[in-house]
């Protein structure tokens, strides 16, 4: 039995739970794992019995509790060198260490837009496609009138989608980052 055990929220929810299952899991490294449910009255109180930070993931290892992604990984990292978690060759670890940092620190736009609303939008968009499919492949009464209005639809639907999971939250980034530059960051 391993004696590392990760706690996680659910990894539809939690990207960043699933970076220390993901090395983990793909290294090939023995765990324990406990899911703790998010957006629920008691998640809290779960979070709390493994972490002051109130935050999954978590990871325990013995006596050592670690909180952070990030920290999780280097932490693994370092107990298991073999595992090359990080890529052998300086260069290539500077820069997937930026990659991860970059992810870490930024794209708050985007982080904030796609856990919310990527379920959704993406639900109503397959629901709305699926459904005009037939009529887009000429089936069924009034083929020569419904297929060109439903093949025009779903085009809308997927430009529509793209537009609000991608489009939008990139654009709102760069404008963020512009009115950063010029005015500074706000105080959090
Ligand atoms: N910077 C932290 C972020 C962790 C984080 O924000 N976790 C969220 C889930 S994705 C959480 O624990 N939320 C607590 C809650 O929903 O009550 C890390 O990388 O570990």
């Amino acid at each position: 039995m391993s004696n590392i055990h990760l706690v996680i929220g659910n990894k539809n929810y939690s990207s960043w739970s699933l970076r220390p299952w993901m090395a983990l899991s793909m290294a090939g490294i023995p765990f324990r794992e406990t899911v703790i449910p998010l957006d629920t009255p008691e998640t809290a109180a779960l979070i709390a019995q493994h972490s002051g930070a109130g935050r999954v993931p978590v990871l325990h290892h013995g006596r050592q509790v670690v909180w952070e992604s990030l920290a999780i990984m280097e932490y693994l990292a370092e107990l298991f060198p073999e595992k090359h978690l990080w890529p052998k060759a300086v260069s290539a670890r500077a820069v997937a260490r930026a990659v991860a940092n970059e992810m870490h620190a930024g794209f708050g736009a985007l982080r904030n837009a796609c856990p919310i609303r990527m379920r959704p939008v993406l639900m109503t968009s397959a629901t709305i496609i699926l459904a005009l499919f037939p009529a887009a492949l000429g089936l069924g009464a009034g083929a020569e009138t419904n297929q060109p209005l439903s093949i025009a639809v779903i085009g809308g639907m997927i430009s529509s989608t793209l537009l609000t999971l991608v489009v939008v939250p990139a654009v709102y980034s760069l404008v963020e980052h512009r009115l950063e530059k010029h005015f500074g960051k706000p105080a959090h």
